[in-house]
């Protein structure tokens, strides 16, 4: 057996005690309770989900395992001559919460490479589609289309044993992530760049492939590393990690249940937030043409807005109380790769202004930026300029995180998912102390 998969069998023997224990034991214990504001109100804040991979303080920002975003960036592995660390070795470390050494990574890269060829099917079906159809469009039918490929679903039919679950799960989640850089590749440059592909290196990494499969020189392969990285996971509340946690307790295999999370993080408020900063600035720009942006202008730019009734992207958070510290990694990539750069420039001066308009608008419950008020400007300085695609990018980093969460799923059992509705009628009667 693969040493990653010897080592996570491990983790999961090790694991299993302490949620049953928990459950038998202390089943009863309370962890929170639940107010009118919070049914109506999507659940902020109501503890209902268990992971251990990651945990989103208020104020912090998220760990991985325990370990910020420095901290994991400083502890995994990088290819050689590279700045950011292999993803490969983050996927690794989600699943066990250990840090792999260079060989141990060497062995999943290699693994990964060899589960890399997209099935023509995918490609007939993405080249069937209109090209006008939204990037996140098609690489969820593709994901959805490789269903048939499930070792979960056949091993299921056959009939298979609970505690083996997580193991063909493991398995899709697997082949499923090798696939998703050449995949997002073939849609882009097939909608962008004349329909002319590019073949994989059969020696690259997983972000050091989709760089090239891109087209995009060096540096672009540590932001994809960053990028991958910075967006794997942001615990289990946010839309897509829930759906795709949701879909798969029916027992949904990897392919329904990341496509449908897909489907989830393409919603403006979430994942597509990132494309509408890049709309938002371009906009700007328009307005004010050749002028160099002030303070003033931005402000003013800023109510103009939310005076339309409309948000601020990349600001706001339904957890965070603070500046994201994804935000802040992007910075300081962006201080010392592209410091003259002028949208940069103005993202730097909209994280000036931005936070104390919202302050003064007193509706955000957080006023700081959020991982989306950076990213598209970073790829927009490497040549990555069609702004619909960038919620592709967050998908295929999001599917690492998700996919070793639903393996973990298997693993401790966790039952299919059912919380209880109630009506407005019986909240009425609540409220009144009937
Ligand atoms: N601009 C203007 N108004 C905002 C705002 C923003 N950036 N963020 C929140 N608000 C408003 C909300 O629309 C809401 O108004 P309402 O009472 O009229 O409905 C009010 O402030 C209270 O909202 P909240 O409790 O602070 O936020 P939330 O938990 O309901 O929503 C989020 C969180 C991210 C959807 C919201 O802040 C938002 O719409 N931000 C802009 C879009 C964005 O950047 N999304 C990306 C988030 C990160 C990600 O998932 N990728």
């Amino acid at each position: 057996m693969a040493k990653l998969k010897e080592l996570l069998a491990q983790k999961i023997a090790e694991h299993r005690p302490r949620t049953q224990k928990l459950l038998k034991e202390h089943g009863d214990v309370k962890i929170g309770e639940v107010t009118i504001a919070q049914a109506i109100g999507g659940a902020r804040g109501v503890r209902c989900l268990v992971t251990d991979i990651s945990y989103l303080d208020p104020f912090e920002g998220i760990r991985f395992r325990g370990k910020t975003i420095p901290e994991t960036l400083a502890a995994l592995p990088k290819p050689e001559g590279c700045e950011y660390p292999f993803v490969e070795a983050h996927w690794w470390f989600l699943l066990t919460g250990e840090v792999p050494t260079y060989d141990e990574v060497m062995e999943v890269v290699k693994d990964w490479q060899a589960r890399r060829t997209i099935p023509q099917y995918v490609i007939d079906l993405l080249r069937a589609m209109p090209r006008d159809t939204h990037p996140m469009t098609m690489f969820s039918a593709a994901i959805l289309a490789m269903q048939r490929e499930s070792v979960f679903a056949k091993r299921y039919a056959q009939g298979m044993k609970k505690d083996e679950y997580w193991e063909p799960m493991f398995e899709d989640c697997t082949n499923l992530l090798a696939k998703l850089p050449s995949i997002a590749a073939y849609i882009y440059r097939m909608k962008y760049k004349g329909d002319e592909h590019i073949p994989p290196d059969p020696n690259l990494d997983w972000a050091g492939n989709f760089a090239h499969q891109m087209g995009f020189a060096k540096p672009y392969d540590d932001v994809a590393r960053m990028y991958f990285i910075l967006h794997s996971d942001h615990e289990s509340g946010n839309v897509s990690a829930h759906t795709v946690h949701l879909v798969a307790s029916a027992l949904s295999d990897a392919y329904y249940a990341l496509s449908a999370g897909i489907n989830g993080l393409a919603g403006p408020l979430h994942g597509l937030a990132n494309q509408e900063v890049l709309r938002w600035i371009q906009n700007f720009q328009a307005k004010f043409g050749g002028q160099e942006p002030t303070e003033e202008t931005v402000r003013e730019a800023l109510w103009e807005t939310l005076r339309s009734g409309q948000v601020i992207p990349g600001y706001g958070h339904a957890v965070l109380r603070k500046t994201d510290p994804r935000f802040t990694a992007q910075m300081e990539f962006a201080d010392k790769h592209m410091p003259d750069d002028p949208l940069f420039k103005l993202v730097k001066l909209i994280y000036k202004v931005a936070p104390q308009v919202l302050m003064e608008h007193g509706k955000a419950k957080n006023p700081w930026p959020n991982v989306d008020a950076h990213s598209g400007v970073i790829q927009w300085h490497y040549g990555l300029r069609e702004w619909d695609f960038y919620t592709v990018l967050f998908g295929v980093g999001r599917a690492v995180g998700v996919l070793a969460n639903i393996t973990w799923d298997r693993a401790l059992g966790y039952p299919i998912e059912r919380p209880k509705s109630v009506t407005t009628q019986m909240l009425e009667d609540v409220a009144s102390g009937k």
